[in-house]
């Protein structure tokens, strides 16, 4: 089966009007966008998708900020896609993430409780496979 993997552009990407340069760097990488839609997240589906952070300090400032405005979700898909985007998207802390990356070009450190790092993107084939039923449920 052809690979896939979940990416979101989270609310801060959206409303800062990075969607489409998201786009053109998954695109310009050669990854097929398969499946597309802006919607806001729901409590009940952030709670399965950060089910492993639930309980750390920065859990709710996390739901929040995913609350705070709507995302784009996409599947994508392409022969090893999940490590290609999680290197096209670079480091966690945008701070540190390297220039060339989504995060370490666009991204910065806005002094809040949680990372706002733009995207999102699966870490492992059995997280895609979860990831995308929450996001584009059957
Ligand atoms: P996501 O899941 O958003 O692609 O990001 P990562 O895979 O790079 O990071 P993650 O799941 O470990 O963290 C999810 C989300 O929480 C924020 N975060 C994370 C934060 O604000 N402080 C932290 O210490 C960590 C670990 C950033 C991304």
């Amino acid at each position: 089966m052809t690979m896939q993997t979940l990416v979101l552009v989270k609310p801060d990407g959206v409303r800062r009007g990075l969607t489409g340069e998201v786009i053109r760097r998954i695109e310009a990488k050669g990854y097929t966008l398969a499946q597309l839609k802006k919607l806001t997240a729901t409590r009940e589906m952030l709670a399965e998708h950060y089910a492993e952070h639930e309980g750390k300090p920065f859990y709710e400032p996390l739901v929040e900020f995913m609350l705070s405005g709507p995302v784009v979700a996409m599947v994508l898909e392409g022969e090893r896609c999940i490590e290609g985007f999680r290197s096209l998207a670079g480091a966690t802390d945008p701070t540190a993430a390297a220039p060339g990356t989504i995060r370490g070009d666009l991204g910065r450190d806005w002094g809040a409780k949680v990372q706002e790092n733009i995207v999102h993107g699966s870490d492992s084939p059995e997280s895609a496979a979860r990831e995308i039923g929450i996001w584009f449920p059957a």
